[in-house]
């Protein structure tokens, strides 16, 4: 049934209230009658509230609730029933509509954001503010000291590790701290520049990259070259170096011009001036700890106020110092997600499902191929309160050192796990050459990367017969690794496996433990 639409619900509810009032005034009877009447017994008003037709109607039923209360009453019931059945059935229609959305507005409904590690970003620190030049003045003083107050410092960048984020995905392209504040009269200084922190998930590798070659910028250092100034003389060339280093530093009242001498003084004390940026180019720093801080990029210096500049020979000093521009870096963000041990194993191997059996984890597994597209971290909790973390990592295939399947984008994230865990699938025949597979994938991607202490769970091991035939030879062939069968569907030998786990991690804590993380 086609939905009613507004005035046919009005039209309605007038016929069945007014059936003995004129239909269009019906408020011309309510002028006579008592207040009791208008509002009708307490019996009446909570039939007629409770009949669904109150809000704008509820005057109407005022005025004749008691008229239609007897006769009217099962017939208005089944009205307000077959309304309330139409908005019952637009809300399934809204549901379908919801559903016919396409499907990339589906896939982030009410879903976590997605997964990024890795991001390229500019930061610009705070320019300092400049400072002031101005003099006392009072009615019995008309030219006084000078009384400019100090520009400010310009707000620093600081990239801060945090374990409350995994992912990168809520890092800006740019971030710019505020500029400092200028000087004031009467020696106030100004504010400094708010500082700006970059959050980012503890396992960040900040990397300081020179900025990218635009072709806007390419043109422009053209431009800038073609416009080079010709001078007549080495002298007149000096000069003008000379005033552009002056004027970069220090600002000048009105209509002053400074002389020679005011010149070779201020050149004398220029302001030191902090390295540049790319002397930094190349450098990694590795955000292994929850709350470490790295400043990035330093706010600029602020301008001195003109009393700075007074002395015996300046009494009156119409110079003051111009506020540092801060620095501007470049860096590159990797994510490389730390836990005790990764799970390493060809997709469907089942290593998302003994995360979910082993931790608090509930990431999605399914009987195809790369389900898991994201790094997940799962802590597992041992009766005595010992935890330690489980990573799952994507599924890897032959050749994704050389980015086939999920690629070796994800094998950063086996590197900085201190234990490999490696899911075969014994179900399979030969799961033996799987782990060859995935030895041989880690050392293309990193030499030395299997090195690592390491535990086979040989899983599906519930899968009869030949699993345990498959379980017995790949025992023998295991390079040494202990092996452990498990069942991760079943939750079979799961304490076992945790129990080996705990045993490896625990030992590698007791030899490093300066690098446990927070
Ligand atoms: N019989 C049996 N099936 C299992 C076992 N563990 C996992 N499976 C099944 O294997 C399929 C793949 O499991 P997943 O946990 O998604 O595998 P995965 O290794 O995470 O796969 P990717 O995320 O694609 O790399 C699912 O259908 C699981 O139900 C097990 O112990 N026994
Ligand atoms: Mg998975």
């Amino acid at each position: 049934m086609p939905p009613p639409s507004f005035l046919t619900l009005r039209f309605l509810r007038t016929a069945l209230t007014h059936s003995h009032a004129c239909p269009f005034n019906p408020r011309h009877t309510s002028v006579t009658v008592s207040r009791h009447q208008w509002n009708g017994t307490p019996q009446q008003q909570k039939t007629r509230y409770s009949s669904g037709v109150g809000g704008a109607g509820g005057k109407v039923d005022r005025e004749i609730g008691e008229v239609v209360k007897d006769d009217k009453e099962p017939e208005h019931e089944q009205e307000v029933e077959a309304v309330r059945e139409s908005q019952r059935e637009e809300t399934s229609d809204q549901a379908a509509q919801r559903a016919a959305l396409p499907s990339v507005h589906r896939k982030f409904l009410g879903k976590s954001q997605p997964f990024v590690d890795y991001k390229r970003v500019r930061i610009t620190a705070g320019k300092g503010g400049d400072g002031a030049i101005t003099f006392f003045r009072s009615a019995r003083n008309p030219f006084g000291p000078p009384s400019g107050g100090n520009g400010a410092r310009g707000g620093s960048c600081y990239i801060v590790a945090s374990k409350d984020i995994t992912s990168l995905n809520g890092v800006q392209n740019r971030y710019a701290a505020h500029d400092g504040g200028n000087g004031f009269g009467k020696q106030m200084h100004g504010a400094d520049g708010q500082d700006v922190e970059v959050v980012v998930p503890v396992g960040t590798l900040v990397k300081f990259v020179d900025p990218p070659v635009t072709a806007a910028g390419a043109a422009g250092g053209a431009a800038e070259n073609d416009e080079e100034m010709e001078f007549e003389d080495e002298e007149e060339e000096a000069s003008y170096h000379q005033m552009q280093l002056i004027s970069k530093h220090y600002k000048f009242k009105s209509g002053y011009t400074p002389q020679p001498d005011r010149i070779a003084m201020l050149l004398e004390r220029l302001p030191y001036e902090p390295a540049s940026s790319s002397s930094t180019t190349g450098t990694q720093i590795d955000l292994t700890k929850h709350g470490q801080r790295l400043l990035v990029a330093r706010g600029g210096r602020g301008g001195a106020g003109n009393p700075h500049f007074q002395s015996a020979e300046i009494r009156g000093p119409a110079i003051a110092g111009r506020g540092q521009p801060g620095t501007t870096t470049w860096v590159e963000l990797e994510l490389k997600t730390i836990a005790d041990a990764g799970l390493v194993g060809l997709p469907n191997a089942g290593k998302s499902t003994f995360l979910a059996a082993v931790s608090n984890a509930h990431p999605k597994c399914a009987p195809y191929p790369f389900t898991t597209l994201n790094p997940y971290v799962g802590t597992i909790d041992f009766p005595d309160f010992w935890t330690m973390t489980l990573a799952d990592i994507p599924g890897l295939v032959a050749g994704a050192h050389v980015n086939v399947g999920l690629g070796h984008r994800f094998l950063r994230h086996v590197e900085r796990n201190r234990v490999l865990v490696y899911v075969l699938d014994v179900a399979k025949p030969e799961p033996w050459e799987d782990l060859a597979t995935l030895r041989n994938e880690l050392e293309k991607y990193k030499k030395g990367l299997t090195d690592k202490p390491s535990l086979i769970v040989a899983n599906k091991a519930d899968a009869g017969p030949a699993a345990q035939e498959h379980f017995e030879e790949l025992k023998k062939r295991a390079n040494g690794i202990p092996v452990v069968p498990v069942s991760a569907l079943k939750k079979k030998n799961i304490t076992k496996a945790t129990g080996m786990l705990r045993e490896i991690v625990e030992k590698l804590r007791r030899e490093e433990p300066a690098e446990e993380v927070d």
